[in-house]
């Protein structure tokens, strides 16, 4: 199948089209959240119905077992790799080394920060500054917020774009707020039991938390933690605390309906269809790819948190 790519390449091909075999390596973080499952299932699930040959490697949230995973691919021949970078640096050394294999390599989801763009096709991925500005906004509207509003935040992995970048919209919006402010910061690790350790310690540090208005959390999976820590704390979340994070997974939907939480802003995990789509095309010879591919996704609020849930926590 090799051939016939660089066949499709040349723009020689003519039995080429979609039923080729092509078999495509995918570079995925881990399953740390119900987000990233959705994620990896799409992907799995997009594979199969296009008949190509998927190897999945979960990194358990490590930079060094992607970076093994890729190596591999390229050792094994790919005829493409998708990879869902765990944080941003350091990817420079083994892009070049599937750019030299003439490999074409797709970045989903968290960015990669190289100097040569060439060493990617292109990155499918949400705006995650633009999530935290949406997080802030919705947050700083109110009522809770219009006096003194302390904050504590959960953020994800170091060195991740989706923590980076949603800490920095989330500031940004409260930059104009001068009534509100961060007064805990601390990562856990976009894991639902980090969010519950990690919101424990924080709410002892705030003796218990009673002056605490709201939690912003990077994503749904820390924030679902932390509620159960809240309740243990003897607070309730979503009323005495607000509760505000991203993603849109089922279970936080059910907190919502639950009146457990308060605001979520949507990360669509369907990413394996355009990833593809774009692999496709790349192999059958179009180079003129756009080198960002943006998804979007709203806000949800409580009024429509129940029938969310029963759309989607059976898909
Ligand atoms: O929000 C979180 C996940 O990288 C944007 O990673 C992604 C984040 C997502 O595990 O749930």
């Amino acid at each position: 199948m090799k051939i016939k790519s660089i066949v499709a390449g040349l723009g020689l091909c003519f039995i080429c089209h979609s039923s080729f075999a092509t078999t495509v390596g995918f570079a995925q973080v881990g399953s740390e959240s119900g987000w990233r499952t959705s994620f990896s299932e799409s992907v799995k699930a997009e594979a199969k119905k296009r008949g190509i040959e998927l190897k999945f490697s979960d990194a358990q949230q490590k930079q060094e077992n992607q970076i093994k995973a890729v190596r591999s691919f390229i050792a094994q021949g790919v005829d493409a790799i998708i990879i869902a970078p765990v944080v941003e640096t350091g990817w420079t050394p083994v892009l070049k080394e599937a750019k030299r294999a003439r490999i074409p390599v797709v970045i989903v989801d968290r960015n990669v920060q190289v100097q040569d763009e060439s060493l990617f096709v292109t990155r499918i991925a949400s705006d995650f500054v633009e999530e935290g500005r949406k997080a802030a906004t919705w947050l700083m509207s109110q009522p809770q917020a219009q006096q003194q509003c302390n904050i504590i935040e959960l953020q994800g992995t170091v060195g991740a774009t989706a923590a980076i970048d949603r800490a920095k919209g989330f500031n940004e919006v409260l930059a104009k707020h001068p009534q509100a402010k961060i007064v805990r910061s601390q990562t856990a690790e976009f894991t639902r039991a980090k969010g519950k350790e990690v919101m424990e310690s924080l709410l002892k540090a705030e003796q218990g938390g009673k002056s605490i208005c709201a939690l912003w959390a990077h994503n749904d999976e820390m924030a679902l933690g932390a509620i159960q820590a809240i309740k243990e704390a003897g607070l309730k979340p979503g009323k005495d605390m607000l509760v505000v994070s991203v993603d849109a997974v089922p279970d936080y939907f059910k907190a919502m309906a639950d009146g457990e939480a308060n605001a979520t802003v949507e990360l669509n995990p369907h990413l394996g269809g355009p990833a593809f789509d774009v692999i496709e095309a790349y192999l059958q010879g179009k180079k003129d790819i756009e080198k960002l591919i943006r998804t979007t996704g709203d806000l949800f609020l409580q009024d429509t948190a129940a029938a969310e849930y029963e759309k989607r926590r059976l898909n």
